[in-house]
């Protein structure tokens, strides 16, 4: 470790340049440390320095980056997390993933707390880190292979390894793709596995054999037990042992948020074939991420269809929604059946469940012919699975389904019902009832992922109907905790969201780790920064191909606004835009940002980040 950190920090950045077969080690910048913790902050912050403006990324300039927190690996509840980011293919923005996996502990067991990744190898090649040891070898024969089949040779040829990797749809660079790891585990919905595909990455082998230094390690020793005990006993435990995120099936049902038929509707009447007890009738294992007592990956058994008889489907409830009530499919085996197939090939759940129903829906209404897309019908798996597979393998219209909702509904029609914002297909809430979750997602820096924006429950107990100032600053609240903190810090979110371990809890983790003196509202403040951070990105990228920035950018699809549910207790409702434009102006004031959605001169300033206001600046952006 640099002797500038006492702990939490291992205090040195690892850049391999793929291009020219090389590495070096960076130190890390203290005050990024303090100003920016790790994971997304120190992502975004070298994704910022180090890109130009309108860089392609697709193209060997773009850099994939790597990156724990300082919480990162200790023995405290659910600490396994790494952030996975790059300029994304998918959205043309920033975007990251976040996968809980043995990697993360041993990037920092090996002494780093980033590596970035640049350049494109020559052949099909592994990446092999271990310790002060940096290797790029030939891929060989993984090339080609199904994301588990790889982990399995690779654990095997790195005994204790963690491993990261993608199917061969990232290596197709399908932009619906992410990063694989642990079978079952995935990261980096907006694209991140074509990125490694496009730079002949097959995975990334991670070992060290360090040990992690904490500033206060009794300390820490100490908030880790308080921590694991106050999970084990906490109201829920026994009931999230036994479905994890399985039950918000039930609970989106009974709240009309379960998105079906493209989310054309917040109920399914299928839904007791998908729901968390059909999935405990079909469990066969239980595994998790590193240091976690918790444990939410539910292994289920495939009864019928294809892949009858593999026991190795795992299930959360956002891969069970997609590619289930979202796509009118009531069964549980083609729901595993589909689900398994996503991480074989390395296709994002969330997007594949998307990019089926809106092709289904287009199929319907004349937009793109059978022929094409083959006789897609609401719950027929086997229609659904025959384009999975075609756009798994980049075949005909498969090539072109891969490229995600927005590019589908540019080419063939359908804006209305492509159910994406800023290019990242919507995570699985419907939201025609509820206006601050449609916010949330509105203004989810990377698109349409509700890692930053699960905001339907707190909104839920203020009231659907509220339109307020305060709804909105419960959002910017819940913001500053879900996408700053826990982003950044390199830890699992939901002991904190699922079982209430409360953030004050983290924070004193954070201080033993690191020997420094966070205060709560420090917090708010790098989560802040790292928010301005990201929209400064997205601006960059937009004014340097000439399309500028607008609040329509931060506003979801027109089907919420137009299209009244048909079922269900709110049947009869919608989305008001005016309502909807009234919250948006309320988020831009909260944050700092002009009416068009861009972070104002005084905002950058008073969050350090001058040097970021000259950066737009320089490529036209006004900041007034
Ligand atoms: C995450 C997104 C999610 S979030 C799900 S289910 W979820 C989908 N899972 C996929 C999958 O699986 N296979 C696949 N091929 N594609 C998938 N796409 C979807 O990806 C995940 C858990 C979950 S399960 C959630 S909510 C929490 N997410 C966290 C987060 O974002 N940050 C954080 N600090 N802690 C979190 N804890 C929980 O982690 P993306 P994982 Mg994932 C099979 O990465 O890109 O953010 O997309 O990380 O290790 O799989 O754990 O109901
Ligand atoms: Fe991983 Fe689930 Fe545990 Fe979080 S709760 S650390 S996602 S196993």
């Amino acid at each position: 470790m640099s002797r500038e950190f006492s702990g939490g920090w291992s205090g040195r950045i690892l850049r391999v340049d793929l291009s020219r077969g090389s590495h070096s080690v960076r130190g890390l910048d203290p005050k990024a440390a303090v100003e920016l913790l790790g994971g997304r902050g120190l992502a975004v912050k070298i994704l910022w320095d180090e890109l130009e403006p309108g860089t392609d990324p697709l193209s060997p300039d773009n850099v994939l980056v790597l990156a724990v927190g300082p919480l990162t690996g200790f023995q405290i509840p659910s600490s396994g997390k790494m952030v996975i980011a790059s300029k994304s293919p998918l959205t043309g923005g920033y975007g990251d993933g976040n996968v809980g996996t043995r990697a993360s502990v041993q990037l920092k067991r090996a002494g780093y707390d980033a590596v970035v990744i640049y350049g494109r190898a020559p052949h099909p090649s592994v990446l092999v880190i271990e310790d002060d040891s940096v290797q790029v070898k030939p891929a060989g024969d993984l090339w080609g292979a199904d994301a588990y089949s790889v982990e399995e040779t690779l654990e095997e040829e790195h005994p204790g390894a963690g491993v990261l990797c993608i199917g061969p749809a990232g290596e197709r660079m399908a932009r619906i793709t992410t990063v694989l790891s642990e079978r079952g585990r995935a990261g980096g919905r907006p694209g991140m596995g074509a990125v490694m595909g496009s730079k002949n990455l097959k995975a990334v082998v991670i070992k060290g054999t360090g040990e992690l230094r904490a500033a206060d390690p009794d300390r820490l020793a100490d908030l880790g037990r308080e921590g694991y005990q106050f999970l084990r006993q906490a109201d829920g435990y026994e009931f999230w042992m036994r479905q994890g995120t399985m039950m918000t099936v039930e609970w989106c049902q009974e709240n009309s948020a379960l998105p079906t038929y493209n989310f054309r509707e917040g109920v399914f009447d299928g839904w007791e074939g998908i729901s968390g007890y059909v999935m405990e009738e079909r469990k066969v294992g239980q595994k998790g991420c590193p240091n976690c007592n918790m444990v939410c990956g539910m292994v289920c058994e495939v009864r019928s269809g294809p892949m009858a008889g593999r026991r190795d489907s795992e299930l959360d409830y956002e891969n069970c929604a997609m590619l289930g009530s979202n796509l009118g499919i009531g069964d549980m085996d083609w729901v595993l059946t589909l689900n398994l197939l996503a991480d074989e090939k390395g296709l994002d759940t969330i997007s594949l469940g998307s990019v089926l129903g809106f092709a289904t829906e287009a199929v319907q209404r004349g937009l793109i012919s059978e022929e094409k897309a083959g006789r897609l019908r609401w719950g027929d798996g086997e229609a659904m699975l025959s384009l999975a597979e075609s756009i798994a393998s980049a075949e005909g219209f498969g090539a072109q389904a891969g490229m995600g909702v927005r590019a589908l509904s540019q080419a063939y029609g359908g804006e209305g019902f492509a159910m994406h914002v800023k290019g990242l297909e919507i995570s699985a809430y419907d939201c025609h009832t509820t206006p601050g979750m449609a916010l949330a997602f509105g203004t989810s820096p990377i698109g349409a992922h509700h890692k930053d924006a699960w905001f339907i429950s707190w909104e839920l107990k203020m009231g659907r109907d509220l339109i307020t100032r305060e709804k909105v600053e419960r959002l910017v609240e819940m913001q500053r905790i879900r996408g700053g903190f826990f982003e950044c810090a390199g830890v699992c979110r939901l002991p904190w969201i699922e079982l209430g371990l409360p953030v004050d809890w983290y924070v004193r983790c954070l201080n033993a780790a690191t020997g420094l003196e966070f205060t709560e509202e420090d917090i708010w403040g790098i989560a802040d920064r790292v928010y301005a951070l990201m929209r400064a990105f997205w601006v960059r990228e937009y004014a340097a191909d000439g399309r500028g920035w607008g609040r329509e950018m931060d506003v979801p699809p027109a089907r919420w606004f137009d299209e009244p549910l048909t079922k269900g207790p709110f049947a009869g409702e919608k989305l008001s835009r005016e309502a909807y434009d009234r919250l948006l102006s309320w988020y831009y004031e909260l944050r700092g940002w002009n009416e068009r959605g861009i972070p104002r001169r005084s905002t950058l300033e008073s969050l350090g980040l001058g040097y970021v206001a000259e950066g737009l600046e320089r490529v036209g952006v006004s900041l007034s």
